[in-house]
């Protein structure tokens, strides 16, 4: 077991599914025996995205559905960093939506934790892009109109080399999903199942209790089709594990710069050569 991640008061509702989503992360990095100095966690806002601020870390906590090029740039200045993202479904998949889709084009190693309890938590319940379509919320009194976002086969499409879904009362798969995860290398997804318990009374535990299985031990998950349509399996039962996994180099692999030298911060910064570049404009 490594270095502890410590414990510190939270300011979510009792119940909140992300209490067992924090405690599983902090497990899984520790199992996995990672230096709390050497892992950045980063967020945009809302609920899920207050988890930086609960873990000893290193931090950053952005604007609303920028974490992901903040957590991109980051691993490429410094590729010795665990860089973690997590963020809610509204920060993920809306305001977010487009950096998800050039995140996992990238392929920059890191990790993507969304806490998808399929609703805006922080701003007290309104519909997200993964809210089922008639849901009746504080916003949408007469259900929400929008289809919902698949995530999972989403980022399948999209090209992302690990995907996976798990769920926040199962905290020994999540445990797994997110060493799994972290232990990638390259761009991870795991959506998160995670109660609200406040503003989201459609989508509970029992709810998710009832429906969620694990997919069976036969799954290929090299097999891009069959984990597309495995993913498109969402109402009366929900599958959760690793819906596909495929090993490919990483952007810094292919980058031949960072490939062949040492992490961009590690480097000694000459202003002679800046001012060389500046001085043939003049
Ligand atoms: C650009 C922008 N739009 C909207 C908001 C308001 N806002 C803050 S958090 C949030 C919803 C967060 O929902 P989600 O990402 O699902 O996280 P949760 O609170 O459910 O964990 C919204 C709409 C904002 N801060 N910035
Ligand atoms: S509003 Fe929902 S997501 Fe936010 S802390 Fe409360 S239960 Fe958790
Ligand atoms: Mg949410």
């Amino acid at each position: 077991m490594g270095k502890s991640f410590s414990t510190y008061e939270t300011a979510w509702c009792p119940g909140c599914g992300n209490f067992s989503i924090l405690r599983c992360l902090k497990t899984a990095l520790e199992e996995l025996n990672i230096d709390p100095a050497k892992v950045l966690m980063a967020a945009g806002i809302g609920q899920a995205a207050k988890t930086p601020q609960y873990i000893s870390a290193n931090t950053f906590c952005g604007l609303h559905g920028r974490s992901l090029p903040a957590a991109t740039a980051a691993k490429i200045a410094n590729e010795n960093l665990t860089v973690i993202v997590n963020t809610g479904d509204g920060d993920s998949y809306g305001e977010g939506g487009n950096h998800f889709i050039h995140a996992i084009r990238r392929n920059v190693n890191i990790t993507h934790f969304v806490h998808d309890n399929q609703i805006y938590g922080l701003t007290k319940g309104q519909s997200s892009p993964t809210t089922a379509e008639g849901h009746v919320t504080n916003a949408q009194a007469d259900g929400n109109l929008n289809y919902p976002l698949n995530p999972v086969l989403l980022a399948i499409a999209a090209g992302a080399g690990f995907v996976a879904r798990s769920f926040s009362g199962d905290t020994k798969h999540l445990t797994e999903m997110m060493k799994a995860a972290i232990s990638y290398k390259g761009y991870a997804l795991v959506d998160i199942l995670q109660p609200c318990v406040s503003f989201n009374k459609i989508n509970t535990f029992s709810y998710y209790k009832e429906r969620v299985y694990y997919l069976e031990t036969d799954h290929d998950y090299t097999d891009k089709a069959a984990a597309m349509i495995r993913a498109m399996e969402f109402g009366d039962r929900i599958p959760i594990g690793i819906f596909y996994r495929e090993e490919k180099p990483d952007y810094h692999t292919k980058h031949k710069v960072l490939a062949s030298k040492m992490p961009l911060v590690d480097q000694k910064y000459d202003p002679m050569i800046v001012q060389n570049l500046m001085n043939e404009f003049v």
